[in-house]
């Protein structure tokens, strides 16, 4: 018997700055709509994919920030698209800038994912931890990358929930380049790691590697997916938006680290796979049974 999941990489076309919630919810819609005809029971969206990626511009104006932001989830403009997931029966992955106030009243800003299950409930929260970019604005650069001025980095850790038959956990974007992220996921037996990017083809500190961007996309997730023995659902936002071009690349990674599904184009795109998680058994009872083979007690150096 196999744990049989498909799940669908919907993938986003650019998004405009003056596009509104509303049109990205529906086209998230239509795709969930093509994904459940296929069968699909997961459907996974990109990094902060209810507006254009804003941390391109350098703003002032917190008022003006606070528009990219959510105050809640979900939302006057969200909700049709938690609707749609209990109409279809379909779970989704989401990203998004989330505004939040803490225990003691404090406004705090995160960028965050959330894993929602069939039934419409949020089943897991994930804020970012590796914030790339900077803070200060650089007008040298063609474009800014103002993450770490707009967000903290994320207080929620690695989780990994237990969730659509297997053990599902989250990240986004360029935590994905981390080791770290997926060993602190494949530590905790996960299955399945979904996340959501924006990234530029164009890398201003270091413009000479702009034609590896797909090729570091692929080559992380896939090492990701074997060396924890996990499925890796990464999904672009895509595309050129607002003059400046974004890889694609959505692909659905196997355990063994082979892709098992791509996405073609750089619009609005599904890529289906039948994952089964019970693949996971094949690299992580094998090569990478940490228990047997992993020597924790030599890699002191990994915390200092
Ligand atoms: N949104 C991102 O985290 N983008 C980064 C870029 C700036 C390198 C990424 O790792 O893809």
């Amino acid at each position: 018997m196999s744990r049989s999941l498909i799940i669908a990489a919907a993938q986003m076309g650019p998004i405009a700055r003056s596009e509104p919630r509303a049109s990205a919810v529906s086209r998230m819609i239509a795709m969930m709509e093509r994904a459940a005809k296929q069968g699909a029971k997961l459907v996974v969206f990109p990094e902060l994919a209810l507006t254009t990626f804003f941390p391109r511009w350098y703003m002032e104006d917190q008022a003006e920030i606070d528009t990219f932001f959510e105050t809640e989830m979900p939302s006057v403009e969200t909700r049709p698209l938690f609707e749609a997931a209990v109409r279809l029966g379909v779970g989704f992955y989401l990203g998004y800038a989330e505004k939040t106030k803490d225990g003691e009243g404090r406004t705090r800003r995160f960028n965050t994912s959330i894993l929602v299950g069939p039934d419409g409930t949020v089943l897991s929260t994930y804020r970012k931890i590796h914030l790339p970019g900077h803070s200060e604005h650089e007008p040298w650069r063609a474009f800014q990358h103002l993450e770490k001025r707009y967000f903290e980095g994320g207080d929620l850790g690695f989780p990994v929930a237990e969730a659509f038959g297997g053990r599902v956990g989250m990240c986004i974007c360029n935590d994905r380049r981390w080791p770290e992220t997926f060993r602190m996921l494949g530590l905790q037996q996960a299955e399945l790691v979904l996340l959501g990017y924006n990234t530029p083809v164009h890398y201003p500190p270091a413009p000479e590697h702009d034609h590896l961007q797909d090729f570091h996309n692929h080559l992380v997730l896939q090492a990701g997916a074997y060396q924890n023995g996990t499925w890796v659902v990464g999904v672009a936002k895509a595309g050129r938006e607002e003059g400046c071009d974004l890889i694609g690349g959505t692909c659905i990674i196997a355990p063994t680290g082979e892709i098992a599904a791509k996405c073609t184009t750089l619009g609005d795109e599904i890529a289906i796979a039948d994952c089964d998680l019970d693949r996971c058994r094949e690299i992580q009872d094998n090569i990478f049974n940490f228990k047997v083979h992993r020597q924790p007690e030599k890699y002191g150096l990994l915390c200092k």
